[in-house]
């Protein structure tokens, strides 16, 4: 089993945090996407995390691969016991939010020429409005470390911080706090992103 993953992706942060929590050894093969042909193979989308080498095959999307990591060690209580529709949706609105944060960059990453600001302007009221939905709901996942939504909302504000900055913080007090804690646990300490 191997994970194929980047230094600078949230989606694959959280796999790690969460391997680390289950106590898995992951070994890991940084990649740089854009470069990365051999991937199609294994992931049509040429996303990064993408799990190889298990004994189901392939395994993409970081929500599955959360699920499977989860599935294979002793139970922590990454998951709810039963349906939970308000965790998986808190799950949803996080990766949405990376997701936004993840075309944020890429937009502003263009060329000047070809950049759009309209576009940025979207990205960016998708992670205010994101952010501050989290903050009104962080008492669902405030005692919850390692559940899989607090692991996410720690890598999604480590984002944040790394790739926009750390203003989120002022109207998202109680979040922030949160989060002093919670981004410097092993887990997060051990796949900090590079300083930008
Ligand atoms: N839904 C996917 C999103 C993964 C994703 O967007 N990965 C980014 C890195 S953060 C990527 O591989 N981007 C490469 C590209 O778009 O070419 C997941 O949860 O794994």
């Amino acid at each position: 089993m191997r994970l194929y993953t980047g230094p600078t992706t949230p989606f694959g942060r959280m796999v790690e945090v969460l391997a680390i929590e289950a106590g898995l050894e992951l070994p890991r093969e940084v990649v740089k996407v854009t470069e990365a042909r051999f991937l199609d193979e294994a992931n049509p989308l040429r996303l990064i995390p993408t799990l190889v080498d298990t004994p189901h095959g392939t395994i993409h999307d970081s929500r599955v691969i959360c699920r499977y990591l989860a599935s294979l060690s002793s139970d922590v209580g990454f998951y709810p016991a039963a349906a939970d529709w308000r965790f998986e949706t808190r799950l949803a609105l996080i990766s949405g939010i990376m997701d936004a944060g993840v075309a944020r960059q890429g937009e502003r990453s263009r060329p000047e020429a070809s950049r759009s600001e309209a576009a940025i302007a979207v990205f960016e009221r998708r992670l205010a409005k994101g952010i501050a939905a989290l903050d009104r709901d962080f008492q669902a996942f405030a005692d919850a470390w390692p559940r899989m939504d607090a692991i996410a909302a720690a890598v999604l504000l480590a984002y944040v911080d790394f790739r926009v900055g750390p203003r989120w913080r002022e109207a998202s007090p109680a979040l922030a706090g949160w989060f002093a804690v919670a981004g410097e646990r092993a887990s997060m300490a051990a796949t900090r992103f590079p300083a930008p």
